[in-house]
């Protein structure tokens, strides 16, 4: 059985980083470890005021030890949101400690969305993020993300339509250091929506799309991250994964629509879980 851990916070109610990516990773067939970065209340995107932020950046080195004291070792190593720049250097100092030349090791550069970065960054963890994205085999920006990577701004890379731009988007990404790069929310026609990604390995180039269902929906960017995290430990091509990640992406949207005031905080995924455990059983060697 492959096995993950994926490093992101624990925000106790609102369905994202690790509460969504340990229910969805586990459905795909992969054993997910966790190391949780903070825990908080809530997430902090909008709706939820006043939320509690505990920092476990010290725990992360103990859990470290005792890891390699029980020689546990991993396929995947995924990381999503982080707290604070001193984090991202306990971070990499975990991917070095465990890596191996078969090691994949996923990024995604948690910072903002629609134009906006999230609360508590600034321009000092942008830069700090760039540095974790150069050990990366992959990472998964989104347009506010890219920008920020990219020092660019926000509009002129929400603005790319063109395959000719989401690629050059995509090939100055993996110029920070990492062999493929997926840009998520790419929308090459406004009926559409997906997520674009290039190999800086073999150059390949492709856009993976499904219906565009308009708004803005919370915790889709890592419930996007998790199935490409747990589609390439099963050994899916990043096209394969990727098109996956779409698709269950959109089919999480379309379950939340009915609810969408109710659920402002996230997505409707657990009924979407069973057809993604399907779409992974061929991938599974017991
Ligand atoms: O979904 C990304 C995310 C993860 N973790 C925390 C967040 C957010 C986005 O708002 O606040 C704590």
């Amino acid at each position: 059985m492959k096995r993950l851990v994926t490093i992101q916070d624990i925000s106790c109610f609102g369905k994202c980083s690790l509460t969504a990516a340990l229910p969805v990773i586990s459905a795909m067939g992969v054993e997910t470890a966790v190391i949780p970065t903070a825990v908080l209340s809530t997430h902090t995107g909008s709706g939820f005021s006043g939320y509690t932020f505990h920092d476990l950046t010290s725990d992360i080195p103990k859990i470290s030890a005792h890891w390699k004291k029980l020689g546990l070792k991993f396929d995947t190593i995924y990381t999503g949101y982080i707290g604070s720049c001193e984090q991202i250097e306990v971070v990499k100092r975990f991917i070095r400690d465990f890596r191996t030349d078969e090691t994949l090791v996923v990024v995604d550069p948690v910072m903002g969305d629609a134009g906006r970065m999230y609360a508590g960054f600034d321009a000092k963890f942008v830069e700090s993020m760039r540095s974790l994205c150069s050990v990366a085999d992959c990472i998964l920006p989104n347009a506010t993300e890219a920008a920020l990577l990219l020092n660019k701004p926000y509009d002129e890379i929400a603005g790319c339509e063109s395959p000719e731009e989401l690629r050059e988007i995509l090939r100055k990404l993996t110029g920070l250091g990492c062999k493929n790069a997926v840009f998520t929310g790419a929308c090459s026609d406004p009926a559409l929506n997906g997520a674009a990604a290039y190999s800086a390995l073999n150059e390949d180039f492709f856009i993976a799309t499904c219906e565009n269902i308009d708004g803005s929906y919370h915790s889709t960017g890592d419930i996007f991250s998790s199935v490409v995290s747990g589609g390439m430990t099963l050994g899916m091509e990043l096209k394969t994964a990727v098109e996956l990640a779409v698709n269950f992406t959109h089919d999480c949207i379309k379950a939340t629509q009915p609810l969408r005031e109710e659920l402002f905080y996230s997505v409707r995924f657990e009924p979407c879980l069973g057809e993604l455990a399907r779409a992974c059983e061929g991938f599974i060697d017991n």
